[in-house]
């Protein structure tokens, strides 16, 4: 792999590139979103992922889960809407995807299990859906057998692997991936057409294209369970309210970083005890020292 280099995406990047909300904007303009995943036991990411949505903007937000789970998220998340998943023993069976054709963005796989039932779905639903999906977490692990396929999809694809989830993308090891993880994931997003967002203390955002830039706000507090699930929900929001996908992808990164790196130099939190549901709340704060 030749040495590969990116621009570093700055605050003043975000500030030209983040639309403002439009005085007589509705919630339609904003994006109506879902959320697909979380198997019986997994409702939390998905709230997560509902949550962070809808703080970063999205006009509408739905989840689809599995049934038992919803009481659980609605506590969390009041404004979301759900669509239920059929199931079988709280996993999720294969289900219908045309009800997901009206969306403008979907987010797919968190805590969405792998059994082989659910992976059939899911990649039915990379296949279909004509509208920006954002895959992420289990949903990683179905779309492998899948990735041949997908570069003829209209509308773009996105991957969030983080270092481990690169490796079992690529069948690189872990280690070889940090020698040139620019190039690796250039590579990638080229072979197979479409976005990678590649996570780390460094992430490494790539177009189909090969056109890459870095984020590197955010801190070691992000280094705990959830904290994926809530980037996946930004960029949920950004990719519907942008009309460059790089950008929405730059921002989402920026911003969810930005938030635990406020949390800390504003003592409401240390890297320590942060916890993903505080970068959510983070947000707010964020936003206002953007606009
Ligand atoms: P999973 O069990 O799949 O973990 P997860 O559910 O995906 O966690 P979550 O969704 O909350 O966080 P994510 O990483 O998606 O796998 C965990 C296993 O994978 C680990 O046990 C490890 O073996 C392996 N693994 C994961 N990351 C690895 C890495 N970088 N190197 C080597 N092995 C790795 O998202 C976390 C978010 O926080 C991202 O936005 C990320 O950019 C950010 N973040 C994490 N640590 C950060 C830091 N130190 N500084 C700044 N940002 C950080
Ligand atoms: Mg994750």
């Amino acid at each position: 792999h030749r040495k590969s280099f990116a621009r570093r995406w700055e605050r003043d990047d975000v500030i030209a590139t983040l639309r403002k909300r439009d005085t007589f904007s509705h919630k339609g303009s904003h994006g109506k979103g879902v959320v697909i995943g979380g198997q019986q036991m997994m409702p939390g990411s998905v709230t997560l992922t509902a949550s962070a949505a809808l703080r970063a903007g999205a006009g509408l937000l739905t989840v689809a889960t599995v049934k038992d789970n919803i009481s659980i998220i609605a506590h969390k998340c009041t404004e979301a809407m759900y669509h239920v998943l059929e199931e079988q023993d709280g996993t999720i069976k294969e289900n219908d995807v045309t009800p997901f054709r009206t969306f403008d963005g979907a987010a797919i796989g968190m805590g969405m299990g792998r059994d082989p039932v659910t992976a059939k779905f899911t990649q039915r639903l990379i296949h279909d859906l004509d509208i920006p999906v954002i895959v992420d977490a289990d949903g990683l692990h179905h779309l492998k057998p899948i990735l041949n396929k997908v570069g003829k999809r209209n509308y773009p694809l996105i991957i969030t692997p983080h270092y481990g989830e690169m490796a079992m993308l690529t069948e690189y090891t872990i280690d070889r991936i940090k020698l040139s993880p620019m190039a690796i994931a250039k590579e990638f997003a080229r072979k197979y057409q479409l976005y990678v967002v590649l996570k780390g203390k460094f992430t490494i955002i790539t177009s189909p294209d090969g056109k890459q830039t870095v984020s590197d706000t955010g801190n070691a507090g992000l280094a705990k369970g959830g904290t994926g699930d809530v980037l996946s929900g930004v960029i949920l929001a950004m990719v519907m309210q942008h009309s460059s996908h790089l950008e929405a992808l730059c921002n989402a990164c920026y911003i969810h970083g930005a938030s635990a790196d406020m949390r800390v130099k504003t003592g409401r939190n240390t890297e320590i005890d942060m916890l993903a549901s505080d970068v959510i709340d983070g947000l707010s704060h964020v936003f206002h020292t953007l606009f």
